[in-house]
């Protein structure tokens, strides 16, 4: 019986394409930066068996039923029916690069960790950014708080920092986790909202836990909306200690903050980008990685002494409280660059597990009951999303410090351990492995021995109480914009709140004790009445103004990256597209070049011009900025056109930065916008750039929001 191959696509074999599609695919080809290690090899089964065909399983008679004996087909169907595992329970969503960290100098007055110390010494690290709520396919860019966790592959044993984008927790102590991811999570009866938090559930149970009140207004600020995941700050959360050689201990906060400044998108374009590109922030990433633009944070640490752990207006060890910058500023340690994309997204980024717990000597934990539950949970949820006690085995997981005890066997154990003693004190193996006292050159790790003398209790400590000010303090800091844009928030999501006894309850036990007005004007938009006074009494503490907190005080002070379309049709002005491409490339910024459709347009002089996406294909929503170059035909090309026309009324209501240089200052009048510092004409490209430059430099044009609420979404 003979088994019959399909009959090749024509277009697959190379002698028969069209010689235009055989150029497209030898250069596509010559271009594949991600190679198969298959390349040039035979198709084999799992146990090394050539397949003579992929196309046809084993049958009795061409028309006939299949047999079971068809071992090829059995097990490439019985692998592909086990490729899924479980999703994170949360984070599940999320993306990841390689790079590595630098300390700037010897930091071992602070610490006897060895990475912190050789300022010549680059540390592999493998960070994955994530949102929390969603699943594996939701959207980028949806109101969330965003994961940062970072994995240190040091000489000493891996260091995980696994933080967020914002520097507070919902809750302060790790039993309540469970109930809070329950209410935050899509409703268990039909599994609504997917990526968002403005649901019933959610808010019913922040409005009962009056500690969850700081990290939701983080939540409902800017912050949950970030431009790009690298333009985002990062913090450790909670309090750590850092440990010298001597054995001083100092407490420490962890803080990554972003060479490329700290912003965030606005709200109307970070829904629609949830639709139109759902991998925006991924992609991003990707992106910048690819060209060679790598992302950077500064690494640092605020630092307590133990004498001073009382000294502030709040409990160190409460992971509801930040210690403010202005009155415990951040040292540096050394930068992190991430310089390379994984190959493979599952084997590295879905499998990589991150622990709180993994710690290296020189750093330990402080006694922050929601940090303390961590520790366990991480470990054991990697059991049954990674199949069990191995994972550590895992490439992505992998120490480069090597690894010897006596833990042996298990589910996915790749290791093949030799010799009889698995056990220690052992005399056959001549002892090894052997411990390292913490005394030695590279000792083995000692915990702080810290005093303990305490009753065993189930008590929340009273320095944990102040659940407001920290809030308020917050809100207080925020520019006029940010606190418009969180008074929208709240409004928003209460607004999706089916029940008004939660609303209210939000409004009046929550909101009135953080700030008054802030209360009023939510309460107002939800048609509720205006609450009098707070619930609990306001204590008065040391600080009443935090300028870090602010993002209007994060910005780089350049345009690097940062990216720009360009709006063309035939007949356009193509010396200003040059002179524009080139400015900003002198500033490490980027141009797109975009036309009514993807086809080449013309310049007025003739030339055809290669467009990198209709724009269509790239809306505004992409970009920071737009310039839209003269060329009469190309300007009322563009004035006729629907796409172009929305491209820059959108563009206008983000706030973004346009320029309309020559006959496109028709653009502006025939849409009625009025200029701005950010809505700028010109006859001269090389005139424009400085005030174009500028705007794009300030990130968002504030002073325009008012005006852009009139322009339809
Ligand atoms: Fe968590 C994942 C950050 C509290 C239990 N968490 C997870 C991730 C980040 C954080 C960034 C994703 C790691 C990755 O990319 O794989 N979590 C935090 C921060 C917290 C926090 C900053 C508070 C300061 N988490 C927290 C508590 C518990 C957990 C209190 C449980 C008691 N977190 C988990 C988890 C996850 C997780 C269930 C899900 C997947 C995983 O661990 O590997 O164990």
């Amino acid at each position: 019986m003979s088994i019959k191959k399909p009959a090749p696509d024509k277009s697959e074999m190379a002698g028969t394409d069209t010689p235009d599609r055989a150029n497209t695919n030898a250069k596509l080809d010559s271009l594949e930066k991600f190679r198969s290690d298959a390349t040039g090899q035979a198709l084999r089964t799992n146990q090394g068996v050539k397949i003579a065909d992929n196309q046809n399983t084993l049958k009795a008679g061409p028309r006939g039923p299949s047999l079971l004996e068809d071992f090829i087909m059995r097990e490439k169907i019985t692998h592909f029916d086990h490729e899924r595992i479980p999703e994170r329970i949360v984070h599940a969503r999320g993306t990841g690069a390689h790079g590595f960290f630098q300390s700037y100098e010897n930091h071992a007055a602070l610490t006897k960790a060895g990475f912190l110390q050789d300022p010549g010494k680059k540390t592999p690290v493998f960070v994955r950014f994530s949102t929390v709520q969603g699943p594996r396919g939701s959207g980028d860019t949806v109101r969330d708080v965003r994961g940062f966790a970072v994995k240190f592959f040091t000489d000493e044993g891996n260091f995980d920092l696994v933080g967020n984008n914002m520097p507070v927790f919902f809750i302060q102590d790790a039993i309540k986790f469970p109930d809070f991811v329950h209410a935050v999570k899509p409703e268990p009866h039909n599994e609504i909202p997917t990526g968002g938090s403005a649901h019933d559930t959610f808010w019913d149970f922040v409005s009962l836990v009056p500690e969850s009140a700081h990290m939701v207004i983080w939540a409902m600020s800017d912050r949950a909306i970030p431009k790009s995941l690298r333009s985002m700050q990062g913090f450790g959360v909670h309090t750590f200690r850092l440990i010298n050689a001597e054995g001083k201990s100092r407490f420490v906060k962890f803080h990554w903050r972003p060479t490329a400044g700290t912003c965030s998108l606005v709200w109307d374009e970070a829904q629609k980008l949830a639709g139109k590109d759902t991998d925006y922030h991924r992609r991003d990433l990707w992106e910048a990685i690819e060209m060679g633009d790598y992302p950077e944070w500064e690494l640092g640490v605020q630092i307590v002494e133990e004498e001073n752990e009382h000294d502030f207006d709040f409990d160190i060890l409460d992971p509801t409280k930040i210690i403010p910058e202005e009155i415990v500023p951040i040292t540096p340690l050394g930068k992190m660059t991430l310089n390379r994309n994984p190959d493979n997204f599952f084997a590295e980024v879905e499998q990589v597990a991150f622990c709180p717990g993994h710690i290296v000597p020189g750093i330990d934990f402080s006694n922050d009951p929601l940090l303390q539950g961590r520790l366990f949970s991480y470990t054991d949820t990697q059991i049954s999303r990674l199949g069990g006690p191995n994972f550590h085995e895992l490439p992505i997981n992998r120490p480069v410090a090597p690894f010897h005890n006596g833990q042996r066997d298990a589910q996915h154990r790749t290791t093949i351990d030799k010799g009889r003693a698995s056990y220690e004190p052992n005399s056959i193996d001549g002892g090894w492995p052997k411990e390292t006292p913490p005394a030695a050159q590279d000792g083995g790790f000692e915990s702080y021995p810290e005093r303990i003398d305490a009753a065993k209790i189930r008590q929340r400590s009273e320095s944990f109480s102040d659940h407001f000010s920290q809030a308020r303090l917050f809100f207080n800091s925020m520019s006029e914009h940010e606190k418009e844009h969180i008074i929208a928030a709240y409004s928003f999501e209460l607004g999706k709140v089916e029940r008004e006894f939660i609303r209210a309850r939000e409004v009046n036990e929550i909101l009135a004790n953080i700030d008054l007005t802030l209360a009023r004007r939510v309460a107002q938009n939800l048609g509720l009445p205006a609450p009098v006074k707070g619930t609990v009494e306001v204590r008065k503490t040391s600080l009443d103004r935090s300028p870090a907190l602010s993002q209007a005080n994060l910005l780089p002070g350049n345009i690097k990256t940062r990216k720009v379309a360009i709006l063309a049709a035939n007949g356009v002005d193509g010396a200003a597209i040059d002179a524009m491409k080139k400015a900003l490339e002198a500033e490490g910024a980027h141009a797109k070049l975009l036309g009514p459709t993807s086809a080449p347009v013309k310049t007025a002089d003739g030339k055809a011009l290669a467009v990198d996406a209709s724009m269509e294909g790239m809306p505004s929503i992409a970009f920071d900025a737009v310039f839209v170059p003269g060329g009469a035909a190309s300007v009322t090309a563009l004035s006729g056109d629907g796409v172009a026309l929305h491209y820059l009324l959108e563009a206008y209501k983000h706030l973004k930065a346009i320029a309309l240089h020559g006959e496109a200052k028709q653009l502006q009048d025939l849409l009625k916008l009025d200029a701005d510092v950010g809505l700028l004409q010109g006859k001269d490209v090389g005139a424009l750039t400085k005030p174009f430059f500028a705007a794009i430099g300030e990130h968002r044009v504030w002073a325009r929001e008012p005006k852009a609420k009139a322009i339809p979404a």
